[in-house]
């Protein structure tokens, strides 16, 4: 049966289906990004909101460049599928949540609109690390080229162009500010998103950037589940054990957190009743879930992929990338801050193991793999400097990094990286000799995320020459 709103009375008993009738509720929130990610965390989340009697918290969502999501949902009304895996049965849950998707490239006008509807009062981002254009000093990257076109007011392509013309918009029609809510894995995501806004907005109308400074709130949130794209294996799954066919359908583990900074504009759906957890400081969380889990899984990814493996749930097993995987968790990250009071990181670490080694989630190492050089200043290379600095030795993460490094050389495979060509250049002025100064000594090309001491670029070096001989 294809799903859509027709099919909603008759589908099969074990799938549940929305306890409201999603096209009589109009839109609250705009979400930038609307991938796999989304469709299976904050959507979810706000279904349950709307289950629960809560109204007119629909998600107009927007994909900044590829049509495939639009094509996905808007035949099925929106509606989709959220599979739970585990060694259970598979829980199915029909999503209502998202009214309809938006392609920003056809319709740039239809998202301006959307975010400047009164209607609006929160944008949710998932646009990932490279998304955000920042610098590598923290802030917006001027220099992008994508950044510069914004500015230049060619059409806007990038969330803050998109965001600029919004909120432009809403100042011209009293709608008031906007609760910007960034999803994505970055430290301090909140405060990111505000600072790269605010150069933004500073270049393309400083009174707008002075309004929304007074008007905007830009909480930061830790967002947790594990969501491996979905395969035509796992569609064909749905349609032979539940009879349905859904080509939005996202698979993902019965694990979900969300844990959001409590500094919001006006109103916002109820997610703490439906599991989210509303807070004033959510710095401890998401560094643990930057460093630990994202961390961990950076490393099974380079050192998984490495030795042939290509699922998380065989690196996590393998005799020497697992143990070194928990020993990054529990001896290196786990160690390298703080917790927030009652925040157990060793149960958390526990959690991580058991997780990672999920047999029914096949998460492919090559998706974390990608875009690297975005992820592992959060991810290791503020650990790194944590235990530098205190004289503490890293050793799971300099074999991780070394592992990346050589990742990112990308030989007789193809690197899906922002920064790939620089880091090919790098490797080739470089050379296996130089290539660790090359990136992470006092000129390197991370030096504004660390500098690595001398004695740390030689065990780096060594590794590399150990690799590569
Ligand atoms: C992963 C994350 O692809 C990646 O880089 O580390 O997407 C990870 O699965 C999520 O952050 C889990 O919440």
């Amino acid at each position: 049966m294809k799903l859509n709103l027709s099919a909603l009375d008759r589908l099969p008993a074990q799938a549940r289906r929305p306890a409201y009738i999603p096209s009589q509720h109009a839109c609250g929130i705009v979400h930038l990004g609307v991938g796999a990610f989304h469709r299976a965390h904050q959507a979810v989340y706000t279904d349950a909101a709307m289950n629960a009697g809560e109204r007119n918290w629909r998600i107009m969502g927007v994909s900044l460049r590829s049509p495939s999501v639009r094509d996905q949902l808007n035949p099925q009304d929106g509606l989709y599928t959220v599979t739970t895996k585990s060694e259970a049965r598979p829980e199915v849950r029909v999503i209502g949540a998202i009214a309809d998707v938006l392609v920003a490239p056809e319709d740039p006008a239809a998202i301006i609109g959307a975010l400047a509807s009164t209607a609006t009062r929160i944008v949710t981002l998932t646009v990932t690390e490279k998304g955000y254009h920042q610098s590598a000093g923290g802030g917006l990257d001027m220099n992008a080229p994508a950044i510069a076109a914004d500015l230049a007011h060619s059409g806007p392509t990038t969330i803050f162009g998109f965001l600029a013309a919004g909120l432009h918009r809403r100042r011209q029609a009293s709608a008031g500010g906007l609760t910007l809510l960034s999803c994505d894995n970055m430290a301090d995501n909140g405060k990111s998103l505000a600072r790269s806004l605010n150069d933004f907005l500073e270049q393309y109308d400083p009174s707008l950037a002075d309004w929304a400074r007074r008007t905007c709130r830009f909480p930061s949130s830790m967002v947790d589940r594990i969501v491996p794209a979905t395969t035509d294996a796992d569609r064909r799954m749905l349609s032979e054990t539940f009879g349905l066919e859904d080509s939005g359908a996202v698979f993902t583990e019965p694990f979900s957190q969300w844990i959001i900074e409590d500094d919001f504009v006006g109103s916002r759906p109820g997610w703490e009743q439906h599991g989210a957890e509303l807070v004033s400081d959510v710095a401890p969380y998401e560094t643990a879930k930057l460093r630990m889990l994202n961390g961990a899984h950076s490393a099974l990814a380079y050192l998984g992929l490495a030795k042939g493996l290509s699922l998380v749930s065989e690196a996590i097993a393998d005799p020497q990338v697992g143990p070194l995987a928990r020993r990054l968790m529990r001896e290196e990250a786990a160690t390298s801050f703080s917790p927030a009071p009652g925040q157990n990181l060793s149960h958390y670490a526990d959690e991580l193991d058991a997780r990672f080694a999920n047999p029914a989630l096949p998460h492919r190492l090559v998706q974390i793999a990608m875009d690297g050089s975005q992820k592992i200043p959060q991810r290791w290379l503020s650990t790194l400097s944590v235990h530098q600095e205190a004289g503490r030795d890293s050793p799971a993460l300099l074999q991780a990094l070394a592992g990346w490094i050589l990742y990112v050389r990308g030989t007789s495979w193809e690197v899906d990286d922002p920064m790939r060509d620089q880091l090919a250049r790098a490797w080739q002025s470089a050379g296996h000799a130089g290539i660790a100064s090359a990136l992470f000594g006092s000129n390197g090309l991370f030096s504004e995320h660390w500098i690595a001491s001398e004695a740390t670029l030689e065990h780096l070096a060594k590794h590399i020459r150990t690799e590569m001989t």
